[in-house]
């Protein structure tokens, strides 16, 4: 297989200057935390290692070292399409670098390969009370398919330089089946349907997500499909859903187990539940002017959510102090292909409206756009209208980054993560001692 044997190839390397780091450089200072930061969510400490993805604060995400729009321009694409195929995002995320067209396309083979999903799965997602969040029916049905984790099986007879080789089965096997699993939630939650998702191995990842989906724009949604997935793998490793993946995969818990952990922090809604919000108060805005306000009467609307006590959903961000390139770059995809859209429209003009009220209101040190502000009016322009489904189709998306990030955290060895905790008292004395 393609993804094991390029690991296979750089592991060598990659195991020499991690053990040097750790070995001969164990005392080099990186970074001093400071009491904010230890009673401020941690925000910024630098304190993870992931060679997937980066975040500057003033740039956006790279993935692999690549912009948005680069990797947008560099990958492969789907044949008759112009997003790339998500298995050659996979491919970049796993390896490091670009895949040619047949790189790509064996990735792609491998989930046409695993894109099955067992009996029971179906079974207990269709058992389940109606009104469940389509979030909880995500992560169960990723906690139920944990029955099937090579990793897991194989664990006791491993040794430890080969645990990668198990989770990148696993992570292979729990991405080829999300999109199916998630069809599958989409048309039973919302259209009564039971009949099961078919993969189909001559579609790509996002063509057959499409078609299982069974939107009107069916070539439409493929290439949003593709995007979208794309856009959502991965943002380093300190939020949230990353972040739980990695703590929990630490204790050596499968792919299975810590891909349902970080799903459950994927649908709060500081953080993945945000595209659902955000559609939600474009809509408020919608209904309530009848259509796209005047700047004025929007500018009144957002003051008056901040002073309801509320945030703006799809406006902030911790890391990032510019307009998130993935917001740039879902924007762009709207206004080439329906330019004259109402809630693309409003969307617009929010992004030229809420920064402005966020920096009066001077909380929010990033008043700028992120992923999640125009996420969700695209998804509305296909025909997709339940809001709660959309952190859904995050989570297909982020299992791409994280479970690269797992694969590469066991080839490396990573160790079980534990740091360190203090009690108020303690922080207080050492404020004392240094007399500030
Ligand atoms: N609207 C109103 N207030 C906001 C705000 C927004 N969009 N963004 C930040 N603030 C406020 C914070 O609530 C905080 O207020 P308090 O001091 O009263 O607690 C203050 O500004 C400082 O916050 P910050 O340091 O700028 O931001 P944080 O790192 O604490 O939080 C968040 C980052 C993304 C959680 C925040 O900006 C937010 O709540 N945004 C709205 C929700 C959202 O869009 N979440 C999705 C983020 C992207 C993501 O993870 N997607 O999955």
């Amino acid at each position: 297989m393609i993804l094991h044997e390029k690991i296979s190839a750089q592991l060598p390397a990659w195991r020499e200057r991690i053990k040097s780091l750790a070995k001969e450089h164990a005392e080099v200072k990186v970074d001093d935390v400071t009491v904010g930061q230890i009673v401020g969510g941690m925000r910024n400490i630098k304190s993870l290692l992931s060679d997937v993805s980066f975040v500057d604060p003033s740039e956006g995400i790279r993935l692999r070292g690549m912009s948005i729009p680069e990797v947008l321009q560099a990958l492969p694409r789907a044949r008759g399409g112009k997003m790339p195929l998500v298995g050659a995002l996979y491919y970049l995320l796993m390896i490091g670098e670009v895949p040619s067209n047949e790189e790509a396309q064996s990735v792609e083979d491998e989930w046409a390969q695993r894109a099955t999903v067992p009996d029971y799965v179906y079974k207990m997602l269709k058992s389940m009370p109606k009104e469940t969040h389509p979030m909880t029916l995500f992560s169960q049905a990723v906690l139920a398919l944990q029955n099937e984790s090579v990793f897991a099986a194989r664990y006791h007879e491993m040794k430890k330089d080969q645990y990668w080789e198990a989770a990148l089965e696993d992570s292979l096997d729990l991405t080829a089946k999300l999109p199916i699993v998630a069809a599958y939630i989409y048309r039973m939650k919302y259209f009564g349907e039971n009949a099961k998702p078919k993969y189909n191995p001559k579609l790509d990842y996002g063509a057959n997500f499409a078609k299982m989906m069974k939107v009107s724009d069916r070539k439409g949604y493929t290439e949003l499909a593709r995007l979208y997935f794309i856009l959502h793998s991965d943002h380093e490793s300190g939020n949230v859903s990353a972040h739980t993946m990695h703590l929990v995969g630490s204790a050596l818990s499968d792919p299975y187990l810590s891909f349902s952990a970080a799903l459950n922090g994927l649908a709060g809604p500081l953080h993945g539940l945000a595209n659902q919000e955000c559609l939600g108060w474009l809509i408020e805005v919608k209904d309530k002017f009848g259509g796209v306000p005047s700047r004025e009467d929007l500018y009144k609307f957002a003051w008056d959510t901040l002073n309801g006590g509320h945030v703006i959903p799809g406006y902030g961000h911790a890391v990032l102090r510019v307009p998130d390139p993935r917001f740039t770059a879902q924007m762009e995809f709207a206004k080439k292909r329906f330019p004259g859209d109402e809630l693309v429209r409003l969307a617009d003009l929010v992004f030229d409206v809420v920064p402005q009220v966020l920096k009066e209101q001077g909380k929010a040190k990033n008043p700028a756009p992120n992923v999640d502000a125009i996420s969700g009016a695209l998804q509305y322009y296909y025909g997709v209208r339940d809001f709660d489904f959309y952190t859904v189709l995050f989570g297909i998306g982020r299992a791409l980054g994280v479970t690269a990030n797992y694969v590469w955290a066991r080839a490396l060895g990573q160790p079980i993560e534990r740091p360190k905790s203090l009690t108020t008292k303690m922080l207080e004395e050492v404020v004392a001692q240094r007399g500030v």
